[in-house]
């Protein structure tokens, strides 16, 4: 990026309120995130202004969910802010302006013109009894409108554990046949669960996506660099686990002492998931930081897995 363009960038951030300082300071979350040291927060931020300057076309289908996925991406400005520097939404059925036939036309009119160039991201499983019929957005199916777009994509991000894995619209009984986008119509997609996802995974995708970076995923679709470890092997309570002291019980002595949580259910073990590093609210807190045992939303089939919850595994 040229010295011009970099001052536009910074420029269009700071009218987002985010500062430089700000900047780096989610520079250096995000290295941390993506398991780099220190020394290389001035390479990822050369990487978001890198980024910044090609800002790919993003089109951003909604299924079936909650939008707090989008909630966690949208209420985390800072983050956010970055995320809106470095890609192009050219359809975002929450945050965009247009309704009705005109947003209809805005999709495939980008589809059309970005074809095999934009990045879809999905938040929302897919319905597939019943043919699809579940759910509908303007007269279509989710399904429907999953085989029409995401096929013509670079490359999709299933945002948020319901597209990535069905997600509590698939928890049993499950009456919509509801699936993650994979699972639904059988295209490969980068998955960051959660419930919801963590925006700074995302940021970090995107980096090595238009970096061009090796992108390691588990079997689960899941990149390495934010769902390589458990929840527990990070987690600042677990000096506790190993001396077992435990919390019995919420409001007690224990729990008031930060002690572990795996007697009230923690799923923390059994869930990779960066949330002990990245944390949610722009590196705030987390779960278990705050008190709550994790209740494993990153893992395929939580809701039918991983509950009841607050009873130990
Ligand atoms: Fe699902 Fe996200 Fe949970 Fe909600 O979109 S992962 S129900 S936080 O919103 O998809
Ligand atoms: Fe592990 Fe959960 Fe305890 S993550 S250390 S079992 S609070």
């Amino acid at each position: 990026m040229d010295t011009n363009s970099s001052n536009k960038f910074y420029e269009r951030l700071e009218a987002k309120g985010v500062s430089r300082r700000d900047f780096l300071k989610y520079c250096t979350a995000l290295t941390a995130t993506m398991g780099l040291s220190y020394s290389f927060v001035g390479e990822v931020a050369a990487k978001i202004e890198k980024a910044a300057a090609m800002r790919p076309p993003v089109v951003w289908l909604h299924f079936s969910e909650c939008t707090g996925c989008s909630e966690a991406f949208l209420r985390t400005p800072d983050v956010g802010g970055i995320i809106l520097e470095t890609i192009s939404v050219e359809y975002h059925e929450t945050i965009m302006v247009a309704s009705g036939e005109q947003a209809e036309h805005n999709l495939h009119h980008a589809v059309e013109k970005y074809k095999g160039k934009f990045i879809c991201i999905v938040e929302g499983a897919v319905g597939t009894s019943h043919k699809g019929s579940y759910g509908r957005v303007s007269g279509k199916t989710f399904l429907e409108i999953a085989q029409e777009i995401i096929p013509k994509a670079a490359a999709t991000i299933c945002v948020g554990t319901c597209s990535a894995y069905g997600g509590i619209s698939a928890a049993a009984p499950n009456p919509g046949g509801y699936k993650g986008v994979k699972d639904a119509i059988g295209v490969d997609t980068i998955n960051l669960p959660g419930c919801p996802f963590n925006p700074l995974n995302l940021l970090g995708t995107i980096l090595k996506y238009l970096n061009n970076e090796e992108m390691e995923l588990d079997d689960y679709g899941r990149p390495m660099f934010a769902y390589g470890e458990t929840v527990h092997d990070n987690c600042p309570r677990l000096e506790h686990y190993e001396n077992d002291e435990f919390v019995e019980e919420f409001g007690s002595k224990e729990a008031r002492l930060g002690y572990c949580l795996f007697k009230l259910g923690c799923r923390g073990p059994e869930t990779y998931n960066n949330c002990p590093t990245a944390k949610f609210n722009g590196g705030t807190s987390f779960p278990i930081q705050a008190g709550h045992p994790c209740i494993g939303c990153s893992e395929p089939d939580f809701w039918d897995a991983m509950t009841p919850f607050y009873e130990e595994m």
